[in-house]
């Protein structure tokens, strides 16, 4: 299906149009729980992403990137993904983690500033979060290199901004994945903006995907508000990259709806119409009007929905809540064996800051 769609002639693979009227030719013929389960997961990681700002707000979470807009992106791919696919994530998946089961508690107890809830469970094949923009990248291609030495028949995903497309790991990653035909599937979120950088400004390209033309493997653009279009896009890269056909560039053409992170204020650099027009590309009014057009969607449904994710954000805020809060010690305390003296030097300052009761 993904050479159907060529980025170079500026074509986007969609199943779904805003109505959620389908392409039936492309269809992926999921079952109807597993349509459900898709929009219920989308579903979760709404109420989860919105819990995540009202706890930054009442000063119970840090600084926190949210991902309203990407429920199609992140649960399209992760719900494709196997137990055995490793996944080397970006700062705003949200989606990725709560699809792949991933405690939330965990992962609000990170943003709650305790790098303990990065540390994945046992069974999940999840690498920490990169914070620099784009490191993850030929990360991931080491990882499916070491995939290829040791014959495991696993796919390796990461996942990225159009931002970090203008990254020299970006170009090392895809350059040696193509040459060495990696398992990799590489997932752009393409939501337009870099903070306040316009996607215009991040690539004189036409499209983030027909990048992959130059480093030899297919791209394609997809609809990434369309959880249907994502999914069937990256089930077929993974079943590829698993049987040795290598790399695929996914570019899931998307729009940030929040701001940045909860220190931005995204109302400085684009209109008030650009974000409302995207309102009516929303991904989970989408979904819902596909699932109602099969009768699967009606109110009493929603509702219990809506009360399940509830019942979940909140049992996750509670569990990270009563877990202990990072201490002045753990900043330092991860990195070296024996801490050197001018971090020990830093870290009584810190301490002696802290005890004047200017935190
Ligand atoms: C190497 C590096 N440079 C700069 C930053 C600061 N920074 C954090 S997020 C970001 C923009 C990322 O944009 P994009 O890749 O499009 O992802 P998005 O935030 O839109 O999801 C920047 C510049 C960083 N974290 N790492
Ligand atoms: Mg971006």
């Amino acid at each position: 299906m993904i050479e159907r769609f060529d980025p170079l002639k500026g074509e986007r693979l969609r199943i779904l149009d805003e109505a959620g009227e389908p392409r039936s030719d492309l269809d992926p013929g999921l079952p109807d729980t597993e349509l459900r389960t898709l929009y219920e997961r989308m579903a979760r990681t709404r109420a989860a992403d919105a819990k995540a700002l009202k706890l930054q707000r009442q000063g119970r979470l840090g600084t926190y990137p949210p991902s309203r807009g990407h429920e199609a992106c992140q649960v399209g791919l992760a719900s494709a993904m196997g137990r055995d696919d490793w996944f080397f994530p970006y700062f705003r998946d949200l989606g990725m983690y709560i699809t792949l089961g991933y405690p939330l508690a965990d992962y609000y107890h990170l943003w709650m500033g305790n790098e303990a809830g990065l540390r994945t469970p046992d069974g999940l094949n999840i690498y920490p979060i990169a914070i620099p923009v784009g490191s993850q990248i030929p990360q991931a291609v080491g990882a499916g290199l070491a995939a290829r030495y040791r014959k495991l028949p696993i796919a390796v995903v990461t996942t990225f901004g159009d931002g970090a497309t203008s990254e020299g790991d970006f170009h090392e990653g895809l350059n040696f994945a193509g040459v060495f035909r990696t398992p990799n599937v590489f997932f752009c979120l393409n939501n337009q903006f870099a903070i306040s950088v316009p996607r215009t400004r991040q690539t004189a390209s036409a499209t983030i995907a027909q990048k992959a033309v130059a480093y030899g493997f297919p791209g394609v653009q997809v609809d990434g508000n369309d959880v249907l279009a994502v999914f069937a896009a990256s089930r077929e890269a993974l079943a590829n990259a698993r049987i040795g056909g290598g790399p695929t560039l996914i570019e899931a053409y998307t729009y940030r709806m929040g701001d940045h992170t909860t220190s931005d204020d995204a109302a400085r650099y684009r209109s008030k119409e650009e974000v409302q027009e995207w309102e009516r590309k929303d991904p989970l009014l989408r979904f819902r009007h596909y699932l109602g057009k099969k009768g699967l969607w009606d109110e009493a449904y929603e509702k219990s929905v809506q009360d399940e994710a509830t019942a979940f954000v909140e049992d996750a805020v509670a569990e990270a809540e009563a877990r202990p809060v990072a201490t002045l010690e753990d900043i330092f305390a991860y990195t070296y064996a024996v801490t050197p003296p001018d971090l020990a030097a830093q870290l009584a300052d810190l301490k002696a800051f802290a005890g004047e009761g200017r935190r």
